[in-house]
């Protein structure tokens, strides 16, 4: 079992961060969480294809799923949500304190977390030809969820085919952009097992609508949103089972489709400072996770036996004695 993250790895992730807006820490998980946690997923995903993932053609026809206008959207409730209900283990996990180790060196001792969900990059092969060919070519589409199309009603986790070039702010576009997306996948991502790029170096690009109009090569993206052409590094990154790759709400990255055999599994938290504006619309969803000294001692007071527990005041005039 590898150690808690040490000093000198949290001042790397930090300094990398700081340079690259991205970061990829080998290893994260506890092997026994990442087996529990990647066994329970694979479980469910493997049950709801057994029980036929999507619609048919000729369903989906009928739900009018074809239309982009389509108001057959499908949300995942937070009572159905795999992270909030049979994987809430994960939270109370040691992985996830470690997690949270590394998300206050970079964001403070004040931490949220406020969103939790699994993320699923279905196979080709698993994927209707009829949903395969609304979705292609990736350039040029909106986004790559086929959540739509499950044919279950209860959705517990989210669904996608692909993920084109894209910044989480889309997630959250009533946020006031300060947070950061963790991933943490569960099934290598090396090969087809749907690719993982970032650019590096634009985490402060302003927030660009969808889809990005854009060229790209192997190692070159180039933005082609205004006059002046920005021309970025394109990175894969070549993620394990149990690493951690994190990036704030500007850092592009996209998605290839995935084209091995199995799904490609990732958990995903969002994590921002006490008091953002994460835009969210249920609170619920809002976890404490750390409070600074100076939080505590404003919401509860001295912890001190000797102190009285609560003082209390009953007008809001400040009175200062000498
Ligand atoms: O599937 C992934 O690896 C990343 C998905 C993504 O872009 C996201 O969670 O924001
Ligand atoms: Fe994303």
């Amino acid at each position: 079992m590898s150690e808690q993250p040490n000093s000198y790895l949290i001042d790397d992730i930090k300094n990398g961060m700081l340079r690259e807006g991205v970061q990829h820490v080998s290893s994260l998980l506890t092997a026994e969480d990442l087996h529990r946690a990647r066994t329970e997923v694979l479980d469910f995903y493997y049950r709801e294809l057994d029980a036929g993932l999507f619609f048919t053609a000729d369903e989906a026809k009928k739900l009018d799923l074809f239309s982009a206008m389509s108001s057959h959207s499908r949300r995942v409730e937070r009572s159905n949500n795999l992270m909030h209900s049979s994987m809430a283990w994960f939270s109370k996990s040691e992985s996830f304190e470690r997690l949270s180790k590394v998300m206050q060196s970079l964001v403070g001792p004040d931490l949220d977390m406020f969103l939790a969900r699994v993320i699923v990059t279905v196979p080709l092969d698993h994927i209707p030809s009829y949903i395969r060919e609304i979705y292609d070519p990736m350039k040029n589409k909106l986004h790559g969820s086929i959540n739509k199309f499950l044919r279950n009603e209860i959705l517990r986790a989210f669904f996608f085919i692909h993920n084109p070039w894209h910044q989480d702010w889309v997630d959250m576009p009533s946020s006031d952009l300060r947070f950061f997306t963790t991933l943490i996948p569960l099934t290598d991502r090396l090969n087809g097992q749907a690719p993982l790029y970032v650019m590096p170096c634009s985490a402060a690009i302003e927030p660009l609508p969808l889809p990005i109009p854009h060229s790209e090569n192997d190692v070159e993206v180039t933005l082609e949103d205004g006059p002046v052409p920005r021309v970025l590094e394109k990175r894969r990154i070549n993620a394990k089972a149990g690493d951690l790759i994190c990036w704030p709400a500007r850092t592009f990255h996209k998605v290839e489709p995935n084209t091995a055999e199995e799904p490609a599994i990732n958990l995903r938290f969002n994590f921002s400072p006490a008091g953002a504006r994460t835009g969210l619309n249920d609170m619920s969803n809002l976890v404490p996770i750390s409070r600074s000294i100076l939080s505590r001692l404003v919401e509860s007071g001295p912890t001190d036996p000797g102190s009285p527990q609560y003082v209390s005041c009953d007008h809001l005039e400040l009175k200062v004695a000498r």
